[in-house]
């Protein structure tokens, strides 16, 4: 009987323990409403802290916001369906100042304005904005201000941030004004609707249905780009397609172009360098003959008649296949400069990218990693004012981690823009959480000393370093037509990471996540230091369970989906994995130094220092320098294979930290995307293990070395690991 008693009393304790904690769950789950996460960051529900939202009424009891534009007459309707939906409160606009109210416009809307801006922010720049509270003819005033419209729009976005990550409001001296001009999304979107390397869905264009049909979504789209200052998006693949050139497709654009205005988004497109011949009837596209030039120039003038703010062209040219100025035997310069002066009456600009390789080019030493450097240096200060040269930021395409390229500060007479992948190509694609910030901050940070100390890749490209006048920074878009947008919820950090870095590099990684979470989670205290935790250990937990030590580009072919460090059989000797790592019996890695490539004479002696001896060299880009021995001796007294069958199981085990971490947030994240988060983080898990198996048990039949204890035993053999096809993973559709 006792023993039947303890039974049903433990049965009972349990099973009413795990009711409460199911009901409890389910009670606070309940409380927060559904999230499909189509808001984004930019959820503006009603402050949930009572103290706070009387303080925020309180601080803002009407509203004054003249609206003579279409952007002002935006950012006031944004403003006030916003602030309503925060404060749970309807706010109208008025037309007299009184006492807590908010005044928002430019020097031209309002006489207190242009006095604020002249005495007190007389530095303020271009699209920069302040928000400032002050006593005006004797009230109390929350002023948000800029010299452009535009500003005043972003000026509105960042007052409300404040709000949603409830920050104090009651005496404010802010100013923020963008570090680089053009902040712009690259959509490697094709007009089939199929996206390259994007893991989103399809394309959010409806190519089909525009100009006719205009989708809330391209509405929503510029309003959250605009939320984090990026001004403009290449609509289009750079793996070009001309027929976007052509009348009926240009319409289309104009419909894109005509609802982005208001919201400060230029419009750009890829083009197709024999778009003269596809679609123009030539015989020839080479960039010096007369009759191509004037094709440029006439179709220019087509495409500002119908979009007069039309940014201008980005340019992929003799690479992968693409035709360019080479394929007439004419240079980059050639072709970029044909471009630019088609462009230049108007206003626009040519991205010509630097994505180059041509294994034919440097027969002595070949090496990819050097192929941009040494095709573009030759023509720095030879291109027309408005060209930027749009260099990845690694010397290679995009890796868990690279080298910052060595273009950056080698062509100080020419304005050089950045080019990160925000969309997870090498990262994991659609399923693995990945926060980018840390990978863009490493680069920008990272000293190039090409204009003495301090001539960071942050200052090649904010235009400081050599006063360059023109300046930018591109992101490969992670956006599709999935409802929450980016598919992995936390591939919206990343979009948002990639605008408020491009605004402002001099953010942290760990600011930008803590103002995202707020945004797009919540503000619970452990919510945001958890998920923040998370974020930040992401970036280094993909290197080492990818890619850790300097490994690169060892992603299965094509769809680059998974391991396959195995594979050579390519046609061209730089798309193989083998390429890449040159494991033998001896060792592995890239020997990029005298003895082999020698790719470190592009750098400045003071970064070629930091690199050139594998003793010294940073161990995390080791693989990228430096063929070294299985028994190289680490820093840490470890030997190289023990350290790197550590660092694959090192990346394994912070993804299953990161599920326990996402776990303890159970109740306080809105169930939908909980789950998903959780269901993402399997695969990750799974992913990380696959990755970690693989890459050992290959790397290993060269090493002949035990797998070290604590290191996880692959349950499968690498014959396995080498079957395994996945042809239809998203993500590798084709330029049409
Ligand atoms: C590589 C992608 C390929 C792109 C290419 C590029 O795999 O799909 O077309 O970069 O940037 O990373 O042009």
């Amino acid at each position: 009987m006792p023993a039947m008693w303890n039974i049903m009393r433990t049965f009972s304790v349990r099973s009413v323990f795990r009711t409460l904690l199911v009901t409890g769950v389910l009670l606070t789950s309940l409380r927060l409403p559904a999230e499909d996460g189509y808001r984004l960051w930019l959820r503006y529900d009603r402050i949930d802290d009572p103290a706070l939202l009387a303080q925020y009424r309180n601080a803002v009891a009407c509203i004054v916001f003249p609206t003579p534009s279409p952007t002002l007459l935006v950012a006031r309707n944004e403003l006030l369906d916003d602030l309503g939906s925060l404060l749970s409160k309807k706010m109208t606009n008025r037309t007299s100042l009184a006492d807590n109210c908010l005044l928002a416009g430019t020097p031209s809307t309002s006489p207190i304005i242009a006095k604020l801006l002249s005495s007190q922010y007389p530095d303020l720049a271009g699209d920069g904005y302040v928000i400032h509270t002050q006593q005006s003819e004797g009230k109390h005033l929350l002023v948000i201000a800029a010299h452009s419209d535009i500003g005043v729009l972003y000026g509105v976005f960042a007052f409300l941030r404040l709000l949603q990550t409830h920050q104090p409001i009651g005496s404010l001296s802010l100013s923020s004004s963008p570090l680089i001009q053009r902040r712009i999304l690259d959509h490697w979107d094709n007009l089939t609707r199929t996206v390259e390397r994007g893991y989103a869905g399809a394309s959010i264009w409806n190519w089909h249905l525009l100009p006719g049909y205009i989708d809330q979504r391209y509405i929503d789209y510029a309003r959250a780009n605009a939320s984090i200052g990026i001004n403009g998006t290449v609509v289009t693949n750079v793996n070009a397609n001309s027929l976007v050139l052509t009348p009926l497709y240009l319409q289309k654009v104009r419909a894109l172009a005509d609802i982005f205005r208001p919201y400060g988004i230029r419009v750009y497109l890829t083009a197709k360098f024999s778009a003269p011949v596809d679609i123009g009837g030539l015989k020839t596209a080479d960039p010096l003959d007369p009759a191509v030039q004037q094709w440029w120039k006439d179709k220019c003038n087509e495409i500002y008649s119908l979009i007069p703010d039309f940014g201008g062209f980005l340019v992929k040219a003799n690479s992968e296949g693409q035709p360019g100025p080479q394929t007439y035997g004419r240079t980059h310069m050639d072709g970029a400069n044909m471009f630019a002066d088609a462009l230049a009456p108007h206003g626009g600009i040519v991205m010509w990218r630097a994505f180059v390789y041509d294994a034919g080019r440097d027969s002595a030493a070949p090496d990819r990693f050097k192929q941009a450097y040494t095709e573009f240096t030759p023509f720095d200060g030879k291109f027309r004012p408005n060209v930027l040269i749009q260099v990845k930021n690694g010397p290679i395409d995009f890796q868990p981690r690279e080298p910052f390229s060595p273009l950056f500060g080698a062509m100080p007479k020419t304005p050089v823009m950045m080019e990160f992948q925000i969309t997870q190509e090498y990262l994991g694609q659609g399923t693995h959480l990945v926060y980018e910030a840390p990978l863009f901050k490493e680069v920008f940070d990272a000293d190039t000393y090409a204009n003495g100390k301090g001539s960071t890749v942050a200052r090649i490209i904010d235009g400081s370093a050599f006063h360059a006048p023109l300046t930018g920074m591109a992101g490969v878009s992670n956006i599709g037509n999935e409802r929450n947008w980016t598919n992995h919820p936390f591939g919206q950090a990343n979009w948002y990471a990639f605008g408020k870095l491009a605004w402002d590099h001099t953010l942290s990684a760990r600011q930008i996540a803590d103002e995202w979470i707020r945004q797009t989670f919540s503000n619970d205290a452990t919510a945001v230091s958890t998920i923040e935790k998370m974020m930040m250990a992401s970036r280094e937990a993909v290197v080492n369970y990818m890619t850790p030590l300097g490994l690169h580009h060892i992603m299965s072919s094509s769809g680059h989906y998974g391991p396959g460090p195995w594979l050579n059989n390519a046609p061209r000797a730089d798309w193989n994995p083998v390429y890449y790592h040159r494991a033998d019996a001896y060792g592995i890695g890239f020997d990029r130094t005298l003895t082999g490539s020698n790719a470190l004479a592009q750098y400045q002696p003071q970064v070629r220092q930091q690199w050139l001896d594998s003793n010294t060299c940073d161990e995390n880009l080791l693989l990228w320098f430096h063929h070294i021995s299985w028994s190289h001796k680490m820093k840490d007294g470890q030997i190289f294979w023990d350290e790197l069958c550590n660092r694959y199981q090192s990346g394994v085990d912070t993804v299953k930290w990161m599920q326990r971490q996402w776990q303890s947030l159970t109740g306080l994240i809105d169930k939908e995307r909980f789950t998903q988060v959780s269901m993402f983080l399997d695969i990750q898990e799974k992913e990380a293990e696959w990755w970690r198996n693989a890459c050992i048990l290959y790397f290993q039949t060269f090493s002949r070395m035990p797998i070290p204890p604590g290191v996880g035993k692959p349950d499968q053999t690498l014959e396995y690991y080498k079957s395994l096809r996945f042809p239809y993973a998203p993500g590798t559709g084709t330029s049409l």
